[in-house]
Protein backbone atom coordinates (compact mmCIF):
# COMPACT_ATOMS: atom_id res chain seq x y z
CA UNK A 1 0.00 0.00 0.00
CA UNK A 2 1.62 3.33 -1.22
CA UNK A 3 -0.09 6.29 -1.35
CA UNK A 4 1.44 8.37 -4.38
CA UNK A 5 1.01 12.23 -2.97
CA UNK A 6 3.94 10.98 -0.69
CA UNK A 7 7.18 12.57 -1.10
CA UNK A 8 10.64 10.42 -0.36
CA UNK A 9 13.56 11.80 1.24
CA UNK A 10 16.62 9.58 0.99
CA UNK A 11 19.58 10.58 3.67
CA UNK A 12 23.36 8.88 2.58
CA UNK A 13 21.53 8.32 -1.17
CA UNK A 14 25.08 8.42 -2.58
CA UNK A 15 26.38 5.22 -1.01
CA UNK A 16 25.57 1.21 -1.67
CA UNK A 17 21.93 1.00 -0.39
CA UNK A 18 20.77 4.66 -1.60
CA UNK A 19 21.87 4.78 -5.48
CA UNK A 20 19.52 1.33 -5.79
CA UNK A 21 17.21 2.09 -3.27
CA UNK A 22 16.35 6.18 -4.63
CA UNK A 23 16.04 4.42 -8.33
CA UNK A 24 13.37 1.54 -6.97
CA UNK A 25 11.50 4.20 -5.56
CA UNK A 26 11.65 6.20 -8.36
CA UNK A 27 10.06 3.43 -10.10
CA UNK A 28 6.83 3.93 -7.81
CA UNK A 29 6.60 8.02 -6.96
CA UNK A 30 8.18 9.38 -9.90
CA UNK A 31 11.77 11.09 -9.81
CA UNK A 32 10.37 14.31 -8.81
CA UNK A 33 9.02 13.11 -5.36
CA UNK A 34 12.00 11.31 -4.43
CA UNK A 35 14.89 13.65 -2.90
CA UNK A 36 18.11 12.13 -2.67
CA UNK A 37 20.77 13.85 0.17
CA UNK A 38 24.09 13.56 0.48
CA UNK A 39 27.36 15.17 1.59
CA UNK A 40 28.44 15.37 -1.64
CA UNK A 41 26.41 15.45 -5.34
CA UNK A 42 25.74 11.95 -6.68
CA UNK A 43 26.91 10.96 -10.34
CA UNK A 44 25.07 7.89 -10.44
CA UNK A 45 21.92 9.81 -9.80
CA UNK A 46 20.93 12.31 -12.49
CA UNK A 47 17.27 12.78 -12.66
CA UNK A 48 16.05 12.90 -8.99
CA UNK A 49 16.25 16.19 -6.92
CA UNK A 50 19.64 16.84 -5.15
CA UNK A 51 20.21 18.32 -1.87
CA UNK A 52 23.47 18.75 -0.39
CA UNK A 53 22.92 17.69 3.29
CA UNK A 54 25.01 17.04 6.53
CA UNK A 55 22.04 15.17 8.25
CA UNK A 56 24.25 16.43 11.75
CA UNK A 57 22.97 19.51 10.67
CA UNK A 58 18.90 19.10 12.18
CA UNK A 59 17.70 22.91 10.57
CA UNK A 60 19.06 22.29 7.57
CA UNK A 61 17.52 18.97 7.43
CA UNK A 62 14.49 20.71 8.78
CA UNK A 63 14.94 22.96 5.62
CA UNK A 64 14.77 20.58 3.31
CA UNK A 65 12.07 18.64 4.48
CA UNK A 66 9.63 21.64 4.27
CA UNK A 67 11.00 22.79 1.10
CA UNK A 68 10.16 19.67 -0.59
CA UNK A 69 6.65 18.69 1.49
CA UNK A 70 8.85 15.54 2.46
CA UNK A 71 6.80 12.79 4.26
CA UNK A 72 9.01 9.59 4.61
CA UNK A 73 12.19 9.68 5.46
CA UNK A 74 14.99 6.88 4.46
CA UNK A 75 18.11 7.61 6.66
CA UNK A 76 20.61 5.65 5.40
CA UNK A 77 23.73 8.21 6.30
CA UNK A 78 26.31 5.89 8.57
CA UNK A 79 29.88 4.32 9.02
CA UNK A 80 29.69 1.16 8.91
CA UNK A 81 31.53 -1.77 11.09
CA UNK A 82 34.89 -1.75 9.50
CA UNK A 83 35.39 2.22 9.26
CA UNK A 84 33.37 2.75 13.07
CA UNK A 85 36.15 0.65 14.10
CA UNK A 86 38.85 3.06 12.49
CA UNK A 87 36.86 6.18 13.84
CA UNK A 88 34.92 4.79 17.24
CA UNK A 89 33.71 8.73 18.51
CA UNK A 90 33.10 10.31 15.21
CA UNK A 91 30.91 6.95 14.65
CA UNK A 92 28.76 6.92 17.45
CA UNK A 93 28.11 10.96 16.72
CA UNK A 94 27.16 10.03 13.09
CA UNK A 95 25.18 6.97 13.85
CA UNK A 96 23.29 8.32 17.19
CA UNK A 97 23.19 11.68 16.42
CA UNK A 98 21.73 11.38 12.84
CA UNK A 99 19.18 8.90 13.84
CA UNK A 100 17.64 11.49 16.86
CA UNK A 101 17.87 14.65 14.14
CA UNK A 102 14.89 12.23 12.08
CA UNK A 103 13.31 10.89 14.89
CA UNK A 104 13.07 14.15 16.28
CA UNK A 105 11.73 15.51 13.22
CA UNK A 106 8.71 12.35 13.16
CA UNK A 107 8.05 13.30 16.74
CA UNK A 108 7.40 16.58 15.79
CA UNK A 109 5.00 15.60 13.07
CA UNK A 110 7.19 17.17 10.13
CA UNK A 111 7.35 13.72 8.68
CA UNK A 112 5.05 10.81 9.07
CA UNK A 113 7.41 8.19 8.38
CA UNK A 114 11.01 6.88 9.05
CA UNK A 115 13.03 4.32 7.98
CA UNK A 116 16.33 3.11 9.73
CA UNK A 117 18.21 0.15 8.64
CA UNK A 118 19.72 -1.70 11.56
CA UNK A 119 21.79 -5.13 11.10
CA UNK A 120 23.24 -7.93 12.20
CA UNK A 121 26.38 -6.50 13.54
CA UNK A 122 23.34 -6.20 16.43
CA UNK A 123 24.36 -9.16 17.89
CA UNK A 124 28.15 -10.42 19.38
CA UNK A 125 30.16 -13.32 20.46
CA UNK A 126 27.68 -14.27 23.29
CA UNK A 127 24.81 -14.39 20.72
CA UNK A 128 24.05 -18.25 19.37
CA UNK A 129 25.79 -17.90 15.97
CA UNK A 130 23.34 -20.37 13.86
CA UNK A 131 19.99 -19.66 13.00
CA UNK A 132 20.08 -17.23 14.88
CA UNK A 133 16.31 -15.81 16.67
CA UNK A 134 15.19 -12.37 16.24
CA UNK A 135 15.20 -12.11 20.39
CA UNK A 136 18.37 -13.70 21.89
CA UNK A 137 21.25 -12.65 23.39
CA UNK A 138 22.65 -9.45 21.94
CA UNK A 139 26.34 -7.93 22.91
CA UNK A 140 28.01 -6.71 20.09
CA UNK A 141 31.35 -5.31 20.27
CA UNK A 142 31.77 -3.14 17.60
CA UNK A 143 30.91 0.70 17.86
CA UNK A 144 29.05 -0.10 14.68
CA UNK A 145 26.79 -2.80 16.43
CA UNK A 146 26.72 -1.16 19.73
CA UNK A 147 25.31 1.75 17.78
CA UNK A 148 22.64 0.10 15.83
CA UNK A 149 21.64 -2.01 18.90
CA UNK A 150 21.19 1.57 20.95
CA UNK A 151 19.08 2.61 17.69
CA UNK A 152 17.20 -0.35 17.71
CA UNK A 153 16.20 0.68 21.57
CA UNK A 154 15.50 4.22 20.59
CA UNK A 155 13.68 3.58 17.71
CA UNK A 156 11.02 1.32 20.03
CA UNK A 157 10.70 4.06 22.35
CA UNK A 158 10.08 6.83 19.72
CA UNK A 159 7.56 4.53 18.39
CA UNK A 160 5.60 3.65 22.07
CA UNK A 161 6.57 6.78 23.48
CA UNK A 162 5.39 9.48 20.81
CA UNK A 163 3.48 7.42 17.84
CA UNK A 164 6.96 7.67 15.27
CA UNK A 165 5.73 5.56 12.66
CA UNK A 166 9.47 4.19 12.26
CA UNK A 167 10.04 0.94 10.84
CA UNK A 168 13.84 -1.24 10.23
CA UNK A 169 15.47 -4.11 9.52
CA UNK A 170 18.84 -6.11 10.68
CA UNK A 171 20.02 -6.42 7.11
CA UNK A 172 23.03 -9.32 6.19
CA UNK A 173 26.05 -7.81 4.20
CA UNK A 174 24.38 -6.32 0.77
CA UNK A 175 25.78 -7.13 -2.48
CA UNK A 176 24.83 -5.56 -5.23
CA UNK A 177 26.15 -4.48 -8.93
CA UNK A 178 25.34 -1.14 -9.52
CA UNK A 179 27.17 0.44 -6.47
CA UNK A 180 30.11 -0.16 -4.46
CA UNK A 181 30.05 -1.21 -0.62
CA UNK A 182 31.40 1.74 1.68
CA UNK A 183 33.91 0.22 4.51
CA UNK A 184 31.62 -2.96 5.93
CA UNK A 185 33.35 -6.64 7.26
CA UNK A 186 31.05 -8.23 4.27
CA UNK A 187 32.55 -6.01 1.72
CA UNK A 188 34.32 -8.93 -0.05
CA UNK A 189 31.25 -10.40 -1.29
CA UNK A 190 31.00 -7.65 -3.47
CA UNK A 191 34.71 -6.70 -4.62
CA UNK A 192 35.51 -10.77 -5.28
CA UNK A 193 33.00 -10.18 -8.07
CA UNK A 194 35.25 -7.49 -9.83
CA UNK A 195 38.24 -9.25 -9.59
CA UNK A 196 36.76 -12.24 -10.48
CA UNK A 197 36.49 -10.66 -13.87
CA UNK A 198 39.23 -8.19 -14.15
CA UNK A 199 42.14 -10.46 -12.55
CA UNK A 200 40.34 -13.58 -12.43
CA UNK A 201 42.30 -13.93 -8.67
CA UNK A 202 41.00 -12.08 -5.56
CA UNK A 203 42.60 -12.00 -2.11
CA UNK A 204 40.23 -12.46 0.80
CA UNK A 205 40.80 -10.48 4.30
CA UNK A 206 37.90 -13.18 5.53
CA UNK A 207 39.53 -16.61 6.32
CA UNK A 208 38.34 -19.37 3.61
CA UNK A 209 35.30 -20.99 6.52
CA UNK A 210 33.87 -17.64 7.59
CA UNK A 211 30.38 -18.10 7.16
CA UNK A 212 28.29 -15.19 7.08
CA UNK A 213 24.24 -13.55 6.15
CA UNK A 214 24.37 -12.00 3.05
CA UNK A 215 21.43 -10.61 0.79
CA UNK A 216 21.27 -9.74 -3.11
CA UNK A 217 20.39 -5.87 -3.02
CA UNK A 218 17.34 -6.72 -5.37
CA UNK A 219 15.95 -8.59 -2.10
CA UNK A 220 16.96 -6.03 0.67
CA UNK A 221 15.37 -3.14 -1.38
CA UNK A 222 12.09 -4.75 -1.83
CA UNK A 223 12.34 -5.83 1.66
CA UNK A 224 12.87 -2.24 2.25
CA UNK A 225 9.90 -1.26 0.05
CA UNK A 226 7.42 -3.60 1.37
CA UNK A 227 8.32 -3.11 5.59
CA UNK A 228 7.56 0.40 4.19
CA UNK A 229 4.45 -0.20 2.92
CA UNK A 230 2.93 -2.65 4.74
CA UNK A 231 0.19 -1.42 7.03
CA UNK A 232 1.44 -0.16 10.21
CA UNK A 233 -0.73 -2.93 12.27
CA UNK A 234 1.10 -5.42 10.64
CA UNK A 235 4.71 -4.26 12.02
CA UNK A 236 4.66 -6.01 15.32
CA UNK A 237 8.24 -5.07 16.01
CA UNK A 238 9.54 -1.67 16.23
CA UNK A 239 13.24 -2.39 16.85
CA UNK A 240 14.32 -4.23 13.89
CA UNK A 241 13.46 -7.18 12.16
CA UNK A 242 15.73 -10.10 11.09
CA UNK A 243 16.31 -10.90 7.86
CA UNK A 244 18.32 -14.67 7.14
CA UNK A 245 19.34 -13.81 3.41
CA UNK A 246 22.07 -16.81 2.51
CA UNK A 247 24.79 -18.28 4.70
CA UNK A 248 27.90 -18.76 2.64
CA UNK A 249 31.77 -19.02 3.55
CA UNK A 250 34.22 -17.28 1.15
CA UNK A 251 35.30 -20.52 0.35
CA UNK A 252 31.68 -21.69 -1.08
CA UNK A 253 31.22 -18.16 -2.86
CA UNK A 254 34.24 -18.50 -4.59
CA UNK A 255 33.66 -22.47 -5.48
CA UNK A 256 30.67 -20.92 -7.44
CA UNK A 257 32.64 -18.31 -9.25
CA UNK A 258 34.72 -21.37 -10.33
CA UNK A 259 31.44 -22.37 -12.16
CA UNK A 260 30.94 -19.46 -14.28
CA UNK A 261 34.75 -18.58 -14.46
CA UNK A 262 36.89 -21.93 -13.96
CA UNK A 263 40.05 -20.29 -13.22
CA UNK A 264 39.39 -17.92 -10.98
CA UNK A 265 41.27 -18.40 -7.79
CA UNK A 266 41.15 -17.34 -4.49
CA UNK A 267 43.87 -16.81 -1.55
CA UNK A 268 43.38 -15.72 2.11
CA UNK A 269 44.84 -12.82 4.10
CA UNK A 270 43.05 -12.03 6.71
CA UNK A 271 42.93 -8.53 8.83
CA UNK A 272 40.97 -6.58 11.81
CA UNK A 273 37.72 -7.75 10.13
CA UNK A 274 38.59 -11.41 10.81
CA UNK A 275 37.29 -10.40 14.31
CA UNK A 276 34.30 -8.69 13.04
CA UNK A 277 33.24 -11.77 11.74
CA UNK A 278 33.86 -13.83 14.34
CA UNK A 279 31.94 -12.07 16.63
CA UNK A 280 28.65 -12.36 13.92
CA UNK A 281 26.10 -14.70 13.67
CA UNK A 282 26.74 -17.13 10.52
CA UNK A 283 22.94 -17.77 9.67
CA UNK A 284 19.77 -16.15 11.06
CA UNK A 285 16.35 -16.90 11.12
CA UNK A 286 13.76 -14.45 10.01
CA UNK A 287 9.86 -16.23 11.05
CA UNK A 288 8.94 -12.95 12.20
CA UNK A 289 9.50 -11.18 8.98
CA UNK A 290 7.73 -13.40 7.43
CA UNK A 291 4.91 -13.86 9.46
CA UNK A 292 4.03 -10.26 9.88
CA UNK A 293 4.71 -8.42 6.73
CA UNK A 294 5.23 -11.88 4.53
CA UNK A 295 8.39 -11.58 3.46
CA UNK A 296 9.83 -14.19 1.09
CA UNK A 297 14.06 -14.11 -0.36
CA UNK A 298 14.53 -14.42 -4.04
CA UNK A 299 17.42 -15.18 -4.63
CA UNK A 300 20.19 -18.37 -3.59
CA UNK A 301 24.09 -18.72 -3.85
CA UNK A 302 23.75 -19.73 -7.32
CA UNK A 303 21.50 -17.24 -8.49
CA UNK A 304 23.15 -14.50 -6.67
CA UNK A 305 26.48 -15.46 -8.19
CA UNK A 306 25.04 -16.08 -11.93
CA UNK A 307 23.20 -12.81 -11.51
CA UNK A 308 26.19 -10.51 -10.28
CA UNK A 309 28.44 -12.01 -12.86
CA UNK A 310 26.30 -11.29 -16.09
CA UNK A 311 25.79 -7.76 -14.91
CA UNK A 312 28.99 -6.66 -14.18
CA UNK A 313 30.41 -8.19 -17.08
P1 LIG B 1 27.49 3.65 2.53
O1 LIG B 1 28.67 3.90 3.40
O2 LIG B 1 27.69 3.00 1.21
O3 LIG B 1 26.68 5.00 2.28
C1 LIG B 1 26.45 5.95 3.28
C2 LIG B 1 26.21 7.28 2.60
O4 LIG B 1 25.94 8.25 3.62
C3 LIG B 1 27.41 7.81 1.81
O5 LIG B 1 27.02 8.19 0.51
C4 LIG B 1 27.88 9.01 2.61
O6 LIG B 1 28.42 10.07 1.82
C5 LIG B 1 26.58 9.45 3.28
N1 LIG B 1 26.83 10.22 4.49
C6 LIG B 1 27.81 10.02 5.42
N2 LIG B 1 27.74 10.96 6.38
C7 LIG B 1 26.69 11.75 6.07
C8 LIG B 1 26.11 12.89 6.68
N3 LIG B 1 26.62 13.41 7.80
N4 LIG B 1 25.03 13.44 6.11
C9 LIG B 1 24.51 12.94 4.95
N5 LIG B 1 25.03 11.87 4.32
C10 LIG B 1 26.10 11.29 4.87
O7 LIG B 1 26.45 2.81 3.41
P2 LIG B 1 25.38 1.75 2.90
O8 LIG B 1 26.07 0.44 2.75
O9 LIG B 1 24.58 2.29 1.80
O10 LIG B 1 24.50 1.61 4.23
C11 LIG B 1 23.37 2.43 4.47
C12 LIG B 1 22.78 2.03 5.80
O11 LIG B 1 22.45 0.63 5.78
C13 LIG B 1 23.69 2.23 7.01
O12 LIG B 1 22.93 2.61 8.12
C14 LIG B 1 24.25 0.85 7.24
O13 LIG B 1 24.60 0.66 8.56
C15 LIG B 1 23.08 -0.03 6.86
N6 LIG B 1 23.49 -1.37 6.50
C16 LIG B 1 24.19 -1.60 5.37
C17 LIG B 1 24.59 -2.89 5.05
C18 LIG B 1 25.36 -3.20 3.80
O14 LIG B 1 25.80 -4.34 3.62
N7 LIG B 1 25.55 -2.24 2.91
C19 LIG B 1 24.27 -3.96 5.91
C20 LIG B 1 23.59 -3.67 7.09
C21 LIG B 1 23.18 -2.38 7.37
C1 LIG C 1 29.15 -4.25 7.49
O1 LIG C 1 29.84 -5.23 7.14
O2 LIG C 1 29.51 -3.41 8.31
C2 LIG C 1 27.76 -4.12 6.91
C3 LIG C 1 26.77 -4.74 7.81
C4 LIG C 1 26.53 -6.20 7.76
O3 LIG C 1 26.18 -4.07 8.60
N1 LIG C 1 27.76 -4.69 5.59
Amino acid sequence: MYNKEDKILIIGAGGQIGIELVQELSLLYGSSNVIAADLKPIEALEVNPFEKLDVLDKDALLGVIKKHKISHVYLLAALLSATGEQNPMFAWKLNMEGLFNVLDLAKEKHISRVYWPSSIAVFGPTTPRINTPQYTVMEPTTVYGISKQAGERWCEWYFHKYGVDVRSLRYPGLIGWKSAPGGGTTDYAVHIFHEALKNKTYECFLSADTALPMMHMEDAIRATIEIMHAPAENIKIRGSYNLAGISFTPEQIAAEIKKHIPDFTITYKTDFRQDIANSWPQSILEDEARNDWKWSAKYNLPSLVKNMLQNLA
